[in-house]
């Protein structure tokens, strides 16, 4: 594609707001892939087992378009080969009972899989996964949202977005220990969008992530980067138009350069209060870096950010890393032992982390225990609870009222999916 044609749809994504009425994917649905529909004009499917494939299994619910995806079961599901996710489909993680939902044992694909709402869910690639393929991999396609996702352990990239991808957000979620050799947290580059808000990247040697393209990064953390770098700035000749907005760099054991790299007069960046904090001496004290090239791997700095979607209350970067701690990745209903690892990791702000190449061996051993639990009562089966039913007005032995729409836009079994969990 010319840099022209570049120019003028990047130009036209920044600059004409959608339409007022468009809903959000869900409350608190945030930058480029804030309106995915999901499986809003569908029906709803019922994982009823942790089976690697068959009816009731998550592979079987999403191999089919226009689907809502609720659990009524919870625990982990080990898959042998690559999972391919189909368009239009909202996995909701939240509904799980129990620990909620691990996805092990190899990657998964949402390459053309538009209009995706995923929350809540673990997904945990490992040595068992196919060579050279991605813990998750997004090569072409648009609006998809990924919300409080835990991804780890890709075998080439970790969560890469790259290729004709259109109006992606990746917030709170965690990007973790691409496996060595390796050992990437991904690719983020496209023509066409990818917002990054609120994300602990960690303990990847590399890419963490590598930009290219169009691109909103702020308010994440980026703990732990290896000898490859921490945020790569394209090292292309290709044109690229990002904001790095209150972002916040933490050296680990394993950081041996510092938070930018690879940039040139390619990457346009405008930059604002990143900080930084290179000493690994315990303690968290970093400091803004400097407003120039040289603290920001030789991009071109400009001086007006870019007029993508950005988050709706922008934090600090000291804000945002306390808030990123406490809440990024598959929080609900609890973090598994995978993520609460990750995250004293970075509370010990320099002295602890490693890069890892296998994830069943010490110091993690394995994705962890996630219990079952047991599903609420559902007399009609159509996902909500009959207690919920009850106290919303709708009827617990009318199956049809889970995807009808409710005044707010959004289907009863989406408002019902909503109240879960928090909206920011
Ligand atoms: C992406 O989002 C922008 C606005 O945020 C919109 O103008 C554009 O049409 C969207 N692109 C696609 C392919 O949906
Ligand atoms: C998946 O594998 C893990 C160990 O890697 C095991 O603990 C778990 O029980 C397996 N889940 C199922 C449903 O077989
Ligand atoms: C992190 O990502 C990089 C690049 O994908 C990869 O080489 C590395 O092995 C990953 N993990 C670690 C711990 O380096």
């Amino acid at each position: 594609m010319g840099l022209l044609r570049f120019l003028a749809s990047a130009a036209l994504a920044a600059c004409i707001p959608k339409s007022v009425d468009a809903l959000l994917a869900f409350p608190g649905a945030e930058g480029l892939g804030r309106e995915a529909v999901g499986g809003r004009t569908g029906s709803v499917y019922h994982v009823t087992n942790l089976d690697d494939s068959g009816a009731g299994s998550f592979r079987d619910a999403v191999s089919q378009s226009n689907r809502i995806v609720v659990f009524d079961v919870g625990g982990t599901i080990n898959i042998t080969s690559r999972v391919v996710v189909s368009k239009n489909v909202y996995i909701a993680g939240q509904s799980a009972p129990g620990d909620g939902i691990t996805v092990y044992g190899n990657g998964l694909s949402w390459s053309n899989a538009d209009n995706a709402i995923v929350r809540y869910m673990r997904f945990r690639m490992g040595r068992g996964g196919d060579s050279g393929k991605d813990g998750i991999t997004i090569a072409e396609g648009e609006n998809m949202i990924f919300d409080h996702v835990s991804v780890s352990w890709g075998r080439d990239e970790t969560f890469s977005v790259s290729g004709d991808v259109h109006n992606v957000t990746i917030q709170d979620s965690i990007v973790a220990q691409g496996l060595e050799t390796h050992s990437c947290g991904g690719l983020i580059q496209t023509e066409y969008g990818v917002s990054l808000f609120r994300n602990l990247y960690i303990d990847n040697k590399t890419r963490n992530p590598k930009v290219k393209g169009m691109n909103d990064f702020q308010n994440n953390v980026i703990y732990n980067w290896g000898g490859g770098g921490g945020y790569i700035a394209g090292d292309s000749s290709g044109q690229s138009y990002a904001n790095i907005i209150n972002n916040y760099f933490v050296s680990g054991p394993s950081t041996t350069k510092t938070a930018f790299t690879r940039g040139n007069e390619n990457f346009h960046g405008y930059v604002s209060d990143n900080y930084y904090d290179s000493d690994k001496d315990g303690q968290l004290n970093g400091t803004p870096l400097c407003v120039k090239a040289s603290c920001y791997g030789g991009m071109d700095i400009v001086s007006e950010p870019f007029a993508y979607p950005g988050p709706e209350r922008l934090m600090t970067a000291p804000e945002a890393l306390e808030h990123v701690l406490r809440s990024a990745g598959t929080s609900f209903p609890s973090r598994d032992s995978v993520d609460a690892y990750l995250v004293d990791e970075v509370r010990s702000y320099g002295t602890k982390g490693q890069l890892i190449s296998d994830e069943t061996k010490a110091p993690m051993n394995g994705p962890g225990y996630i219990a079952g639990g047991t599903k609420p009562a559902d007399a009609d089966g159509d996902g909500i609870p009959d207690e919920w039913e009850r106290a919303n007005g709708l009827n617990p032995n009318d199956a049809s009222d889970a995807m009808k729409i409710s005044s707010s836009g959004y289907a009863n079994i989406e408002v019902y999916l909503n109240s879960l969990v928090p909206s920011s």
